[in-house]
């Protein structure tokens, strides 16, 4: 082991949220900053997510930077919603572009950290045996990346094919062409990989435990004009977004579904539907987010839409889910529906028949076995608590994550949790989803501004208060409960992983009026910290 160096800030991860972390402290503060990143590149979720068909589904022209005007300007997209090759160029060309590789150790896992109350510093320990002692730890490490979700399946050892999970795909790409691949699962991942892998295999098993629905991306759609008329606009789009309740520049129409007649209900979402992407989820009607029988509405839409694209009956039917849209993260698709009218597409419903056990030839179900020589797991991450538990953090008088957050993860704002001061968390538990890369900055810019505030008034430590904390989580329930989210089973709530707490992770209020939370706790000398 190393004798410690000693900086003023540790960041952990370099994905959107570590790459803008570093940039502010060290550049704008001028503070001494370790980035450690376990992957070889930046890039985060970019650079590990490399499945066929991985894709941005938030609209690019949003899902970036909004902090430097003249990168909003440089880069250009290909389209509405980019592959992972190019969201990662972009991530690289920012880490270029300001000089960030230089205070970054790649391939570098942070292990464990630990907080010494007395002086006020955290001590981290990386794989490769160093000790870095700093006054702040942040971390940008994600909420799903490192903790990707493989079901314990009796008999996988067994399988004499190869397998994969979507979110550690190889590098290097993986043969698919007359092979029998079987895809197990059909969340964001799946419903991205499958079109995909459906041109390339000989034939391909989805094994569908739920049904989902999915929005169109066209990503086509958008022409030369549409990009003018972004850059021209950005500084409008980005304070419109800012102010919004998802992160993105556009909002519902402000009317109510069941206040409209039908044929006026038919003729919005057919609008939206051909315009396809997110925005079909939060440019409608406003209650359709809220209220049941208007959800039932919009939801009643996309099961025709399914209805109609699908040709074998059986096949359709399994498709169609029966709880309402925006229960679980809207999805963003292409081709993911008409896939499976091609003929070597198979879909077999685990929940009828679940699965029992791999096999050395493929997947046996309860309705029998289904051979393959390749089996796909999309079958997600334990999120949010997941990369947290897998580094050995200790707060004061050793307190643990796991034993705190038993019961599920609470955190004050989604920054900071009790018993850990000094460590911030870009986008923590509890704290708003939207579009993530402008939570991230929205975060990020308070941290630092916290930090600079600090050191004006030679203060060294800061933690959530417990009360503080125990408010913020009861408004993260309360907001949950008001919204769709609390109709379905995912990793919105822990239920995705068999055992694990169930609780919300985010909070599901409105972006524009948490940041206002976020910059009024900030004015009222970070009212709900106790600082010293
Ligand atoms: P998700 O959205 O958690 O989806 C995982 C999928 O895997 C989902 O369809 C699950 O079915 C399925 N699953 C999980 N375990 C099993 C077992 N044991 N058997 C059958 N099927 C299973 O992960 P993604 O990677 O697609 O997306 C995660 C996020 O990444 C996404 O929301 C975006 O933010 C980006 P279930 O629906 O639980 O019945």
């Amino acid at each position: 082991m190393s004798t410690p160096t000693t900086v003023d800030a540790v960041v952990i991860g370099a994905g959107f949220s570590g790459l803008y972390m570093l940039h502010r402290l060290r550049d704008d503060l001028g503070l001494d900053v370790r980035v450690f990143e376990a992957t070889d590149g930046v890039g985060g979720t970019w650079y590990s997510n490399r499945y066929p068909g991985a894709k941005c589904d938030s609209d690019a022209f949003v899902y970036c930077y909004s902090f430097d005007p003249d990168l909003l300007q440089e880069w250009q997209w290909s389209g509405k919603y980019p592959k992972q090759a190019e969201l990662l160029g972009y991530l690289e060309h920012v880490a270029d572009r300001f000089d960030l590789r230089r205070s970054i150790d790649f391939g570098t896992r942070v292990v464990a950290a630990h907080y010494d109350d007395p002086s006020a510093t955290w001590t981290v320990t990386t794989d490769a045996g160093e000790t870095v002692r700093a006054r702040y730890l942040i971390t940008g490490i994600g909420h799903l990346t490192i903790s990707k979700y493989v079901p314990r399946i009796p008999g996988i050892e067994t399988f004499a094919g190869q397998w994969f999970h979507t979110g550690s795909w190889p590098h290097e790409g993986v043969d698919l062409a007359g092979k029998r691949v079987g895809v197990v699962g059909t969340g964001s991942s799946g419903v991205q990989a499958i079109p995909e892998i459906a041109e390339q295999a000989a034939h391909l098993t989805v094994f569908q435990r739920t049904p989902q629905y999915s929005i169109p991306a066209r990503h086509e759609t958008v022409d030369e004009d549409f990009w003018t008329d972004v850059k021209e606009h950005y500084g409008d789009i980005f304070e419109r977004s800012r102010s919004s309740a998802g992160g993105f520049p556009w909002q519902h129409n402000g009317r109510r579904a069941l206040d409209v007649t039908a044929e006026e209900r038919e003729r919005v979402y057919q609008e939206a539907w051909r315009e396809g992407g997110i925005k079909f989820a939060l440019g409608t009607f406003r209650d359709v987010s809220y209220d049941l029988e208007a959800n039932r509405t919009m939801s009643d839409f996309l099961r025709d839409r399914i209805r109609e694209t699908v040709q074998d009956p059986e096949t359709r039917e399994k498709l169609v889910p029966d709880y309402p849209f925006l229960a679980r993260r809207p999805i963003v698709d292409t081709g993911y529906f008409e896939t499976y009218n091609r003929p070597n597409v198979e879909l077999v419903d685990v929940k009828a028949a679940p699965i029992e056990e791999i096999t050395p030839h493929g997947i046996r179900t309860a309705a029998g076995e289904h051979e393959l020589d390749v089996i796909v797991f999309a079958t997600g991450f334990d999120a949010v608590t997941g990369p947290f538990f897998s580094i050995d953090l200790r707060g004061r008088d050793g307190a643990t994550l796991t034993e705190n957050w038993a019961a599920g993860p609470r955190a004050y704002l989604g920054l900071q949790t009790v018993d850990f001061p000094n460590l911030f968390m870009i986008t923590g538990p509890g704290a708003t989803l939207g579009n993530l890369p402008l939570t991230i900055e929205t975060h990020v810019d308070w941290i630092t501004e916290c930090i600079a505030s600090m050191r004006r008034d030679g203060l060294t430590r800061i933690e959530a208060t417990a009360q503080a904390q125990e408010d913020w989580s009861r408004h993260v329930d309360e907001e949950a409960g008001r919204s769709m989210i609390t109709y379905a089973d995912s990793w919105y709530n822990g239920s995705n992983i068999p055992g694990k707490a169930k609780a919300f992770v985010f909070y599901f209020g409105h972006f524009g009026r948490y940041r206002q939370t976020l910059g009024d706790v900030a004015a009222d000398g970070y009212k709900g910290f106790a600082l010293s």
